[in-house]
């Protein structure tokens, strides 16, 4: 951001903010603004990975300053090749509807800071609340924990949340392939997988602003149900 270069203001860690975007015109201004106010005085910048919106997600975006690519397949590939394109030290994943709050950031950086791999952001422990999961969503997100947990060793208490930080070095052992929304859980995985330091802390899903399909809650589920196994029979 523009911000980032002013002499004397910005200083340490330089932090990426990767943000997939289909179709969120209406949410970019909020969503950058906020940005703004919090990381004010840090060294960043603001990635919006944009799936050929139909919409003016990238004009907006762009105006207030974020970098834009562009990806057409989906919004684990979105965040893969975002993530792969910064150029901070630390790298945070973000959602454009406005369900992730801007002052969590501090939080997810601090993660970091403090010598973690990745920082993941939870629903499920205190101070976490979700203001937006359906009964069935909560019920197939603790199903699929708990599957992990038993598969993996692992001792999460969220995993299909994409509110998280990593740091850069550990990006390219992850080797991200899931092209979706099997993104998180693929990220939970492997981090399991390769014994990354992880720490979860509480986040809450605001409210998110437009209806979700049915049928979407069904797909979203089998993909990750997908990914989960796919990770299971491979080393
Ligand atoms: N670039 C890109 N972004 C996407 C795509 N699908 C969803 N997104 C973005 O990814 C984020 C999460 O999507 P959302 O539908 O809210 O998923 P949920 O929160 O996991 O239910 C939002 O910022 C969306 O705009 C896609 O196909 N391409
Ligand atoms: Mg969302």
């Amino acid at each position: 951001m523009e911000e980032s270069n002013t002499r004397n203001k910005a200083n340490g860690t330089k932090i990426s903010i990767v943000i997939p975007a289909l179709n969120e015109e209406r949410n970019m201004p909020h969503l950058i603004s906020g940005i703004k106010k919090i990381m004010s005085g840090k060294k960043y910048e603001v990635i919006v990975v944009d799936g050929y919106s139909t919409d003016n997600t990238a004009v907006i975006a762009e105006d207030m300053g974020a970098r834009i690519i562009y990806d057409n397949v989906g919004k684990g590939s979105a965040l893969i090749k975002g993530l792969m394109n910064a150029s901070g030290e630390i790298l945070i994943s973000m959602d454009a509807d406005l369900s992730h709050e801007p002052r969590e950031l501090t939080l997810l950086v601090s993660g970091i800071k403090s010598g973690y791999d990745i920082c993941m952001g939870s629903r499920f422990i205190a101070g976490g609340n979700s203001e937006d999961i359906s009964a069935i969503r909560a019920f197939g997100n603790k199903a699929f924990v708990f599957l992990v947990n038993a598969l993996f060793k692992s001792h999460y208490s969220d995993m299909c949340y994409g509110y998280r930080s990593f740091n850069k070095k550990i990006l390219q052992k992850l080797n991200l392939r899931e092209r979706g929304f099997g993104i998180e859980a693929e990220i939970s995985i492997k981090a399991a997988k390769l014994g990354l330091k992880t720490i979860e802390v509480p986040s809450t899903e605001k409210k998110r602003s437009a209806e979700e399909p049915k049928l979407r809650t069904f797909w979203d589920g089998y993909i990750i149900l997908k990914t989960i196994i796919k990770n299971a029979l491979r080393n």
